[in-house]
């Protein structure tokens, strides 16, 4: 039966059957009011997508059937969710997810919105002085300790500011290149944005990338101009450059505002509160203090000593230790909650960035969690969800998405679960420049890599996907977060060749003499360029030595000797004309060229003048050349005398 392909309508928006895009009811759809809501699930069985409905399974099964799908189990078929929503808008109804109808019970349940204090995320390229303007608001030094000067995990933090009635929370992100997602979701759990640009450097192209995500997530953003003590400190070119990104500064009759500071000394950073502080006022953040909580998680971690934790925004009402809050799936029953500075809390309130203990299993940074009544009312809703998600056959004409290779992987950084699936991932090696051949097959290095954070593994896993090579396969066989243990080493000890990264983790000793016993090399790093430069070179020294041919001297065939007597041998008469014949390295390759294609390549066994053997032959001097195993020698042929380098690899690895 033929297959109908789903096509999002361009007057509705809606998913449909091509077959009806033509049609005037999509056109009166996009004026149509929806009388009716329905939430559905991806997956949804027939029969329960026609009870939601109020419609007979027949008719559904007799609607797929004009769409061209094939049932095959009748009316307990699963259904791809687009196709679910499109025979729900044929009938009507406006449809909407679970999760959707959930949070917007939520917010029924809310109760009554109050004013909270803002989440301010600062953002911008590396190094252009984030932490520095966030050590001088919360009087730390925290820039100047970070493991290779960089930012390389997200944190926030609430900073009680002078002369404003509330504390302002912030959230730091990093700057380098290698923590793109961190970036993009410091962007999306923020009110506003204060973007950092050096103004001694100027837009770099990590500053264009937030750019981008502050668009996207559309929220309220101030400029601030940094490192203005520094002579070389220029602002015209950098408000010029910002406009050719799209942003318009309210002096250049735009509606941003802009700030020049110096982190390092403080000028002018109160003058950047007050419009943090404006802009508060403006958009009065609120929350619901009293309705169920709800949180965002920024990052997790996976440690001996606290197991798994999450730093989180609490976004709506109160938490408190035994407070059950639940993801899409998995759940916490708060153990204990840290402020920023480690100290064990009571309470966190809406905007307070905290750290919860007591995850059942490990969510994911981005993640959002809602209170629930308690334990069993989580475990009820899982267990109901994971039967949806095990339909007998789901049914859509879409080719296969392969997400399960992505949410294996999740699981695997979540360090959650014991199941490891390897992820092959491919290393893209440079060619080397210059006349190259490839020499040795393929080879594989198995890979295990463990980081304190899920931020960070997420960040390192990013680039090595980001490499392709035929030459080298790098196998991550297993990614996750916690430190590295027996299981670990005992995946790679049939390995040929194997590294366990532990990314700001620690490794005991034990653990050492045990890799070291099983031949397994495990890499601790601080600072994830560092790791990244370690992988290159082990890649650089795996892959196959290139050769790349240097012509030193070309002489032409003048004419052919037949020798005989006890050297029985055919000579070329030759006269150099071209650098010089080199006899003195066997290394060296000897060609032979006839009608510009070679027709032989090997060693040489004599170069003569006269019956000499000589070792070089100049330019315009006259020799002769006998070959290894060669005789066919013709006049006006070319002899090559070529230089053969032996060269390393080059690992183009940009993050
Ligand atoms: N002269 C001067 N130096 C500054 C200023 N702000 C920051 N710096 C210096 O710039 C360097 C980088 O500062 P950080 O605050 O670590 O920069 P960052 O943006 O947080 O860097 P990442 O988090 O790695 O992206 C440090 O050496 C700071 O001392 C400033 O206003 N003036
Ligand atoms: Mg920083």
């Amino acid at each position: 039966m033929m297959r109908s392909m789903l096509v999002r309508c361009q007057y509705c928006q809606i998913n449909r059957v091509n077959a009806f895009l033509s049609s005037k009811r999509c056109i009166v759809a996009s004026t149509q009011q929806y009388a009716k809501t329905v939430a559905i699930h991806s997956n949804i069985t027939v029969h329960d997508l026609a009870s939601k409905l109020k419609k007979k399974s027949k008719t559904i099964l007799e609607l797929l059937d004009e769409y061209g799908y094939v049932v095959d189990h009748g009316i307990n078929t699963a259904l791809d969710i687009d196709i679910a929503g499109a025979i729900a808008d044929e009938f009507g109804y406006k449809v909407t997810n679970e999760k959707e109808m959930k949070e917007e019970k939520y917010h029924e349940d809310a109760g009554v919105s109050l004013p909270r204090p803002p989440v301010i995320t600062i953002m911008g390229h590396v190094d252009h002085g984030k932490t520095t303007l966030l050590d001088y608001l919360r009087k730390t030094q925290v820039a100047e300790n970070e493991a290779g000067g960089i930012t390389q995990a997200i944190s926030a933090f609430s900073v009680k500011v002078p002369g404003l009635s509330d504390s302002i929370t912030f959230v730091d992100t990093p700057g380098h290149a290698a923590f793109n997602n961190m970036r993009a979701r410091g962007a999306q759990t923020t009110d506003a944005v204060v973007l950092i640009i050096a103004a001694d450097d100027g837009i770099m192209e990590q500053t264009v990338e937030c750019i981008k995500h502050i668009k996207k997530a559309d929220v309220p953003l101030i400029v601030a101009f940094n490192k203005m003590d520094k002579p070389k400190a220029n602002t015209d070119k950098i408000k010029k450059d910002l406009l050719t990104h799209g942003l318009q500064l309210k002096e250049q009759g735009g509606d941003i505002d802009c700030v020049e500071i110096s982190a390092l000394k403080g000028n002018n950073v109160d003058e950047l509160l007050v419009l943090l502080n404006g802009l508060s006022k403006k958009h009065t953040f609120k929350a619901s203090y009293d309705g169920p909580a709800q949180i965002v998680v920024l990052e997790t971690e996976n440690s001996k000593q606290k197991g798994m934790t999450s730093m989180v925004l609490v976004k709506h009402g109160q938490l408190s230790k035994g407070k059950v809050l639940m993801t899409d799936d998995g759940f916490i029953k708060i153990r204990q909650l840290l402020n920023p500075y480690g100290q064990s809390v009571e309470k966190a309130n809406p905007s307070d960035p905290v750290t919860l203990m007591g995850w059942r299993s490990m969510p994911n940074p981005g993640d959002v969690a809602i209170e629930v009544k308690n334990e069993a009312e989580a475990r009820n809703i899982l267990k109901v969800q994971s039967q949806k998600e095990k339909p007998e056959k789901v049914i859509s004409n879409k080719p296969p998405v392969k997400s399960a290779g992505k949410k294996q992987l999740t699981q695997e950084m979540k360090g959650g679960r014991n199941k490891r699936i390897p992820l092959r991932v491919s290393l893209r090696a440079e060619a080397a420049t210059g006349k190259v051949q490839q020499e040795e097959k393929s080879k594989t290095i198995d890979l295990i890599i463990k980081a304190d954070v899920s931020g960070s593994l997420e960040a390192i896993v990013n680039i090595l996907s980001r490499y392709h090579s035929t030459d080298i396969t790098l196998n991550v066989l297993h990614a996750g977060v916690g430190s590295v243990n027996e299981n670990d080493l005992k995946m790679l000890q049939t390995s040929e060749d194997s590294i366990v990264y532990a990314f700001n983790v620690d490794v005991t000793k034990n653990l050492m003499t045990q890799a070291e016993k099983l031949d397994v090399p495990v890499k601790q790093f601080d600072i994830i360029y560092k790791l990244l430069d370690d992988l290159k070179e082990k890649l650089e020294n795996t892959l196959p030595m290139r050769s790349e041919e240097h012509i030193i001297g070309e002489a032409e065939v003048l004419k052919v000797f037949k020798l005989t007597g006890s050297r029985k041998n055919v000579a070329a008469g030759c006269r150099v004309k071209e650098g010089f014949l080199d006899n003195s390295n066997s290394e060296h390759l000897w060609k032979v060229i006839r009608d510009h294609q070679p027709v032989y390549e090997a060693g040489i066994k004599s170069l003569k003048r006269g019956k000499e053997d000589i070792a070089l032959a100049k330019k315009m001097t006259e020799c002769g050349v006998t070959l290894d195993n060669f005789e066919d020698y013709r006049e006006g042929d070319k002899i090559l005398c070529v230089r053969v380098d032996r060269i390393k690899q080059v690992v183009d690895w940009k993050l």
